[in-house]
Formats: C-alpha cells, sequence, structure tokens
C-alpha cells in the first residue's frame, strides 16, 4: 500500500481556520497581478485555490463521473467540447443546427471543479447518464480529490498535455492579452517564472508527471493524452477516448460519419465561427474569445528564442529521466 498524500487543509472546519493556513502558505509574485500560493508543492493564485481544497473536502463523485484535466493552456477548451459532443451524441447529434456548442461556450458547457462552489456541484448535469457528470479541472493529481481518485470509484479522468514550449507560450499570451494583468508581463519574466515551476498548477512538468505515473499504474482510470495527437491523428485518437470512456463508436455510428462530425464540430475552425465563442464573457470576466488564439502545433518558433528553446528542453529531460515519458 501507498502512503496516502497528507492533504493539511482537509480537516479546516471553518472560514478562520482556512484564512489562517492559506496565510501561511508560501507566497509568490505571479505572472499576473494576483499572487500565488504554494500548496502541496503546486502554485495557484487564490480563488482557484480555495476551490481546490473546497474539493478536496466536499465533493461527492457520481459513479461515472469524468473528469478532464490539464495544465492550463494544453487544450482544455478543446477536451471539454470534445468530451461534451462525445457523451451526449446520441441526444445531441453533432450535425444538429441546434447543438447546445452552437450557442454556448464549451466552458459553459463543462465547468471547471475548483471555480465551483460545493452547493453548485450537483447542479451540474451535463451528461445523457444520471450517474455521471462532465468536469474540468487544473487541478495536480497529488491534490485531487481522493472521493474520486480512490481504486473504489469508477470516476474516469482524460488528461491531456502538450508540448512545453507551446505551452508556455500560449499561457504566456494569455495572460497579456486577458485582464490578469495591470501592466503586460515581458516574455523573459514569465518565462523565468515559468521555469522556476511559478505558473497557475505549476509546476507543468510535475503536473504532467503525476498523471503520467498514474496513467500507467491504472490505465482504465487515467487516459493519458496529448495535444500533437489530437491535432495529427484525431480519429484514432478520437476513437481512443471513446473506447476508454466505455462509450466506442458503434459500426452504424462510423459508417455515419459520426466521429469526423464530432471532430469538425470541435475544431479550432467551426468553433472560433461561432458567436458565442467570439464575444461573451465567460468566469471573472475573461472572454470566451481568449481561449481561442492559433491552435497549431509549433508556434514557440515565433517566440522563444534558441537559449530560452533548449532551457525549456533541459529542464523537461530532466524532470522526466527515467519515467518513460518524453515531449
Ligand atoms: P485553459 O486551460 O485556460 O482553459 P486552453 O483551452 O487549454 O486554456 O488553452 C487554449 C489553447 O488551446 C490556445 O492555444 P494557442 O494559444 O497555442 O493558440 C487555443 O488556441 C487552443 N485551442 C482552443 N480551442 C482549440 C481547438 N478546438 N483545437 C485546437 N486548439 C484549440
Amino acid at each position: 500500500m501507498e502512503p496516502e498524500t497528507a492533504h493539511p487543509l482537509e480537516h479546516v472546519e471553518d472560514d478562520q481556520e482556512l484564512e489562517d493556513l492559506l496565510s501561511s502558505l508560501p507566497k509568490e509574485g505571479a505572472m499576473t497581478a494576483f499572487d500565488s500560493c504554494q500548496y502541496q508543492g503546486f502554485w495557484y493564485p487564490l480563488i482557484p485555490l480555495k476551490g481546490v481544497i473546497s474539493s478536496q473536502k466536499h465533493f461527492k463523485p457520481r459513479e461515472n463521473d469524468i473528469f478532464n484535466v490539464t495544465a492550463p493552456k494544453s487544450g482544455t477548451t478543446w477536451m471539454k467540447a470534445i468530451l461534451y459532443a462525445l457523451m451526449n451524441r446520441e441526444a445531441q447529434l453533432p450535425r444538429s443546427p441546434h447543438h447546445p456548442l452552437l450557442d454556448k461556450a464549451p466552458h459553459q458547457l463543462v465547468p471547471f471543479l475548483e471555480f465551483l462552489s460545493p452547493s453548485e456541484y450537483d447542479s451540474v448535469c451535463n451528461s445523457p447518464d444520471t450517474n455521471a457528470r462532465i468536469f474540468s479541472a487544473h487541478i495536480p493529481f497529488v491534490s485531487f480529490p481522493k472521493s474520486i481518485t480512490v481504486s473504489s470509484s469508477n470516476c474516469k479522468i482524460v488528461y491531456m498535455c502538450r508540448d512545453i514550449k507551446d505551452n508556455f507560450v500560449s499561457l504566456f499570451q494569455f495572460v497579456n492579452k486577458s485582464n490578469l494583468q495591470i501592466s503586460p508581463i515581458s516574455l523573459e519574466e514569465a518565462f523565468n517564472l515559468y521555469c522556476k515551476g511559478v505558473s497557475t498548477a505549476g509546476p507543468v512538468w510535475d503536473h504532467i508527471l503525476g498523471y503520467w505515473i498514474e496513467s500507467q499504474k491504472n490505465p482504465h482510470k487515467v487516459l493519458f493524452m496529448r495535444y500533437e495527437e489530437m491535432i495529427h491523428e484525431p480519429k484514432l485518437q478520437l476513437r481512443r477516448l471513446a473506447n476508454f470512456l466505455e462509450k466506442p463508436f458503434s459500426e452504424e455510428e462510423e459508417k455515419s460519419g459520426l466521429v469526423d462530425e464530432i471532430i469538425s464540430l470541435c475544431s479550432f475552425e467551426s468553433l472560433t465561427k461561432i458567436d458565442v465563442n467570439k464575444t461573451e464573457n465567460f468566469l471573472h470576466g475573461f472572454t470566451n474569445s481568449s481561449f481561442f488564439r492559433k491552435g497549431v502545433v509549433g508556434d514557440w518558433k515565433n517566440y522563444l528564442t534558441p537559449d530560452m528553446a533548449s532551457r525549456l528542453d533541459q529542464i523537461t529531460e530532466e524532470k522526466f529521466r527515467g519515467s518513460g515519458l518524453s515531449l
């Protein structure tokens, strides 16, 4: 048996106790105007951190809940759309002119666990299965609510990672485009913080590694996916995902072109043409459009110096050495 990871805030009973514990955590200036706190080895702004702690204390999974987990800027929005379209495909055909993804943003259809209050968990009803909901989270494996990760739970975790250099560039662009900054942060400053691990739910390498290890130990519970593989071989990856979620495509579905329809509905080109993804506001004032930028592989080449690229490669190589994982 493995030792249980201690959750120092699990027994917090009242707000004062929570405030005391939060104020005792290490803090650092972050890429945004808000300081980051370090909790269980990972960095967070205060609001999502409170959500992480709440979920640890209060979340009660349903039998077949599904969790779309990522380090920020690894393809979360895309996977939200894919999971929603995939799981609801019988009642809501992707070719339907009334498909919910045509008038709701992926972030509205699949909420982040850490941005919900405990009283809102049960109001999530975005799956055809009454024993299941679809949530998203940036929470590292070590801090994920134990009620979900225990082997007796049937909940499934779909983890998506992305090339580290593209991840950093996407994050840097997002931070400067959104309302998270009083004045823009420079590339160098953001880069140094990222390399130190001070990004939301960072260090990104530890985030990825936690789920990679778990996916190897427990492949029925955690599916490890890559943004680049989704871009290059979407059909294969979508079938892999459907099989993992025990909702494989039937022969009729395959023949009817459903796999292509889901891929097309959720593609960058298609989602960025939909009005709601261009304008409306999402949680905490982020515009929906800020979650769509280029959606390509290798954009880091347009931003990083050769030194920056090799520093990230070097950290990646060191962090993943011996794990069987390379990015
Ligand atoms: P989040 O973790 O804060 O929710 P997330 O959705 O992971 O953000 O990141 C946005 C990235 O996914 C953007 O990448 P870029 O900056 O390199 O362009 C965004 O363009 C990309 N993205 C969003 N939707 C799609 C999609 N349908 N297909 C491919 N990439 C997408």
